[in-house]
């Protein structure tokens, strides 16, 4: 028994508008579930669908005296990350997918989608997940609708996104929305049985720039299935944005006070993964006078506002962060948030029904749950936790989230941050020379893969804004978007920083302390936003001086700055070579601007 038209229209909400009905109706006939909901967002559909995955052996139930409400999901080994390799971009001409991203002809992968859509849902009920992307009817928000087979998707979208009967309510008037379709592929046709993680081994995650859809397929895991985050919020919406005057970030968004004089600052920040972008979203400053509260910790949705700023909206309404190497010791905040009201995956369970992952406080237990469902030991030798395991938390519920997250025409910037994982070479903080300096250090960012020899590059893997997998087009494209909105806002536009937390000394000993002590980084870039402070100009940016930066409380001598802005040219040189070989594959795309932007570094490297 499938799903027919007239089970759709009596399952819809009366809120619902006849598009949606019509599509809805179309994507049952293709996917021929055996019953459809439309998700209202409400608490008694959470309490209804988690009881169902415990039931089915999805969820694992937390003890409720340790970690309220919260549950527990493991996936398949097959099935724990977003798979680079099979998502596509499918616009019309492959030139506008840039060499960076997966291309797929649209009318071709249409076909496949139908082939493998067909039927996929069978004995599965499918959701209907309304939602927003940022402040309900905000400004910079936008709205979609997921219709996915995972009750555990519904789950995690319900704290990722703010999703139910009010989204579909603005649906209902007439705004915008993007089409999403999510299918974990594994339909349970005759004589197949349920598992605890359906998923299938042939996984498709693709985009359409040109009609704002998404088609996901076989995967039921965070960024391939949670749809609203990157497919939507970063690869359909960078498009959108390009198209649109607006900028859709791979960014946090933080704001920091000055407790004594009470001046607010925003500061946007991409990081490569394993950078530790969701400590500094969360950042506890170790020097007194600053207060840092968390607007965002992954995406950022930017506008100019009337007053001719840069405004930046969180467009989640939750956290999905890496959980192994999260702790007390490295983020109390995020410990504080994920107390309750909690989804795990892939993490450890304790004999005590909480949850453990490598890296968290205190000894390891003598025995756990692994994240395969087995018994653990100390002794084993194994990771109780896979590396990409996950929480699922609302932001609501971090301890120092910012007043004005939800405010819904955004907070204004004030400075942007760009860093990588450099071990060499990069100083600890430089600030733009100009606005297209500011988009050069953007499309530079990369991470060390491996241990430099003396004057030279160690590997890196560019990840340009650390948009390398979310750019939804061309990515030399994107930079030249990045230079309009620089040159159209001018002097406003924010100033864009250059950090890097990871320099090593020739011992390969880290020359900065991190964590907390990146407060002091933040402090020399607020004041030389207010214009408080000089810099001197160096080969990469401006530097602050020593005598300006506070040192107070940590062992930083004149020697140790010395070394954390050390410029061996030798090495800088072979920096622009990679450089401009890494610029190669983008063709006649390269804009001028940046093309010059190298010049400038290698005259600068030339002179020093
Ligand atoms: O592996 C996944 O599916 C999650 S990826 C992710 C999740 C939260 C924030 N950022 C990321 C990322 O890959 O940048
Ligand atoms: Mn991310």
């Amino acid at each position: 028994m499938t799903v027919t038209e007239q089970d759709v229209r009596a399952a819809a909400p009366t809120n619902a508008p006849e598009d949606v009905v019509t599509w809805v109706a179309k994507i049952a006939e293709l996917t021929k579930p055996k019953a459809v909901e439309f998700s209202d967002g409400s608490q008694a559909e959470w309490d209804r669908l988690t009881q169902l995955m415990v039931d089915s052996g999805m969820f694992t139930k937390l003890n409720p005296a340790k970690r309220p409400n919260s549950f527990l999901a493991r996936s398949l080994p097959s099935d724990v990350a977003r798979v680079e390799s099979r998502t596509y971009i499918c616009s019309e001409k492959e030139e506008d997918a840039g060499p960076t991203n997966n291309w797929a002809d649209p009318v071709e992968m249409k076909k496949t989608l139908m082939g493998v859509f067909d039927g996929s849902m069978v004995g599965r009920t499918m959701y209907v997940i309304p939602f927003s992307m940022g402040p309900l009817g905000g400004p910079i928000s936008q709205l979609g609708i997921e219709i996915t087979d995972s009750p555990y998707v519904v789950c995690n979208m319900r704290i990722m996104t703010r999703m139910g009967s009010a989204a579909m309510d603005l649906i209902g008037q007439g705004k915008p929305w993007v089409p999403a379709v999510h299918s974990v592929g594994m339909p349970l046709t005759e004589g197949v049985e349920d598992t605890t993680w359906p998923c299938n081994d042939e996984k498709y995650i693709t985009h359409f720039p040109e009609t704002n859809e998404i088609w996901s397929f076989g995967s039921g895991y965070g960024g391939n299935a949670l749809l609203g985050k990157k497919c939507f919020a970063l690869r359909i919406a960078s498009t959108m944005a390009k198209r649109d005057g607006w900028m859709a970030e791979h960014m946090l968004i933080l704001r920091l006070t000055n407790t004594n004089t009470g001046k607010q600052y925003h500061v946007t920040a991409a990081f490569p993964s394993a950078c530790g972008k969701t400590n500094l979203a969360m950042l506890q400053p170790t020097i007194p006078g600053y207060k840092v509260e968390t607007v965002g910790d992954d995406i950022a949705w930017m506008r100019p506002g009337p007053d001719g700023r840069l405004y930046a909206i969180n467009p989640e309404a939750g956290f999905f962060g890496v959980a192994p190497g999260t702790s007390y010791d490295t983020n109390p905040m995020a410990m504080d948030t994920m107390k309750e009201n909690s989804i795990f995956t892939n993490v450890a369970l304790t004999d005590d029904g909480d949850v453990w992952w490598e890296g968290i406080d205190g000894p390891k237990p003598a025995h756990l749950i692994d994240w395969h469902g087995n018994d653990w030991t100390p002794e084993s030798g194994e990771l109780a936790a896979h590396p990409n395991s996950r929480f699922t938390v609302p932001a609501s519920q971090c301890p120092i989230i910012c007043e004005d997250w939800e405010a819904p025409a955004g907070v204004p910037i004030d400075a942007i941050l760009f860093g990588g994982r450099r071990a060499t070479n990069v100083p600890l903080v430089a600030e733009q020379y100009s606005g297209t300096h500011g988009v050069f250090i953007g499309a530079t960012v990369a991470s060390e893969q491996t241990a430099a020899a003396e004057g030279a590059v160690g590997s890196l893997r560019h990840d340009p804004f650390a948009m390398l997998p979310f750019c939804g087009y061309h990515m030399a494209d994107y930079w030249g978007h990045w230079i309009e909105m620089s040159n159209k806002l001018g002097d406003k536009f924010p100033k864009v920083y250059q950090v890097n937390w990871f320099r090593k000394d020739a011992d390969g000993k880290f020359l900065w302390p991190g964590f907390g002590d990146n407060s002091r980084v933040l402090d020399w870039i607020v004041r030389r936003v207010a214009g408080e402070v000089e810099a001197v100009d160096g080969v990469t940016g401006r530097y602050p001086k020593y005598e300006d930066f506070n040192v107070d409380g940590i062992e930083l001598t004149q020697e140790d700055w010395d070394k954390l802005f050390a410029i061996d040219t030798a090495a800088w040189s072979a920096e622009t070579d990679e450089t401009a070989k890494y610029f190669e594959q983008f063709g006649d795309h390269l804009p001028a601007e940046i093309a010059a932007e190298l010049g400038k570094l290698r005259e600068r490297i030339a002179k020093a």
